[in-house]
């Protein structure tokens, strides 16, 4: 996967999953509206990067090196920046938009961190900015960011002032240390990662989505209980392996048809190939179980061991069928062709093919 046609493909997997949901759901509109907002991200020309970092470590000083112009008000006083602010920035042959944040421990409260957060969630790229050994709270910062799947650049900023460190980027705003080195390191990283970067976040983010939409139309009934009284019934009435196995078929088809009729996905699903082989081999233990010679003798104490073995096996099959399809069907649409989760499990792929041969 090149990495424009990898953006085509997660622009037309928010499009399916739109057109989807407005016809499948569109009582749980609440649920799914994000969509619209991840298929606009994807559209914009502009990366995003977004600074974070706890209060005067330098980021507003950052950007504005990176800037190359006084743009963002800078302060030795805790709190000089007190909402995220965008300025748009054209390096060659990309447009980014550079955004300062509040800190993450102000004083005036958590408020101004939320925001700075609300932000991150939709960069494309977070320049990580500190200046000596990570602090409680830049780890705890750095977890999250890790949790979200989001890209970013640990910077150590005020490198005039702190011995340089292994790790991480070097820079200093005041002397411009190190600062062209990051320009060109971020016009790399643009070129020949974000498409790659945005993709995956929108996909995951999509998948998210997904996962809720699932647990929401899973609260619905979809009980296995009738089918099985059916099956189980027949098989009594009318006993005879291949009779036991063809009603097998038709209730277990007819179950998962309607399992996935309550979610409103296709049938058969992607997955029926996996849960197929589980469901052949049923049917042969139901065949199997009908057979007098399994058991030891058909009547033991006056009772049908027969009958009891195979209800067993038409039960416990049940259950089974259920306990795999209904994590898969909770995970929403995204295993079609084009779904999320199946776009992201061939990224990862291609990256692992990619990384192993290079
Ligand atoms: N010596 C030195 N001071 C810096 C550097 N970057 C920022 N500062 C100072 O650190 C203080 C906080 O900077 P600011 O950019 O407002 O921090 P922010 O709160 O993280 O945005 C200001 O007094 C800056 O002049 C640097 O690279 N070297
Ligand atoms: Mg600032």
């Amino acid at each position: 996967m090149s990495s424009l046609p990898l953006l085509d493909v997660t622009a037309k997997c928010l499009e399916e999953l739109i057109a989807w949901h407005q016809a499948h759901h569109p009582q749980l509109s609440a649920q799914w509206q994000s969509l619209y907002e991840l298929r606009d991200r994807l559209q914009q020309r502009a990366w995003h990067i977004v600074v974070l970092g706890q209060v005067s470590r330098g980021k507003s000083a950052l950007l504005n090196a990176l800037y190359g112009e006084a743009i963002f008000p800078v302060g030795a006083i805790p709190g000089t920046t007190q909402w995220p602010r965008t300025v748009r920035w054209h390096c060659p042959d990309q447009i980014v938009d550079l955004t300062d944040t509040p800190g993450l421990d102000e004083v005036a409260g958590s408020q101004r961190e939320d925001m700075a957060w609300r932000v991150v969630e939709t960069a494309d790229l977070v320049l990580f900015v500190t200046q000596e050994n990570l602090t409680p709270v830049e780890c705890q910062a750095r977890d999250r960011l890790n949790t979200l799947g989001i890209p970013y650049k640990l910077i150590f900023t005020k490198t005039d002032l702190y011995p340089p460190r292994a790790e991480g980027i070097a820079v200093s705003s005041t002397t411009g240390q190190g600062i062209p080195e990051l320009r060109q390191l971020l016009q790399q990283w643009l070129q020949q990662e974000a498409p790659r970067a945005r993709a995956q976040r929108i996909l995951h983010q999509a998948s998210q989505v997904e996962q809720s939409l699932g647990a929401a139309l899973g609260t619905q009934d979809t009980s296995a209980w009738s089918w099985l009284a059916v099956q189980v019934a027949g098989s009594l009435l009318l006993p005879g392996g291949f009779f036991d196995v063809g009603l097998a078929m038709i209730s277990t088809l007819a179950y998962i048809r309607k399992a996935c009729q309550v979610y409103a996905l296709p049938f058969p699903l992607p997955a029926f190939a996996s849960l197929s082989q589980f469901v052949l081999l049923w049917y042969a233990a139901i065949y199997l179980s009908s057979w007098q010679g399994l058991t030891f003798g058909s009547e033991l104490w006056g009772v049908n061991t027969t009958v009891f073995l195979q209800g067993g096996v038409i039960f416990w099959g049940y259950q089974q069928i259920r306990r795999r399809l209904h994590p898969y069907l909770q995970q929403g649409y995204q295993w079609g062709y084009c779904g999320p989760q199946r776009l992201l499990q061939q990224l990862t792929q291609t990256r692992a093919n990619v990384t192993a041969s290079g």
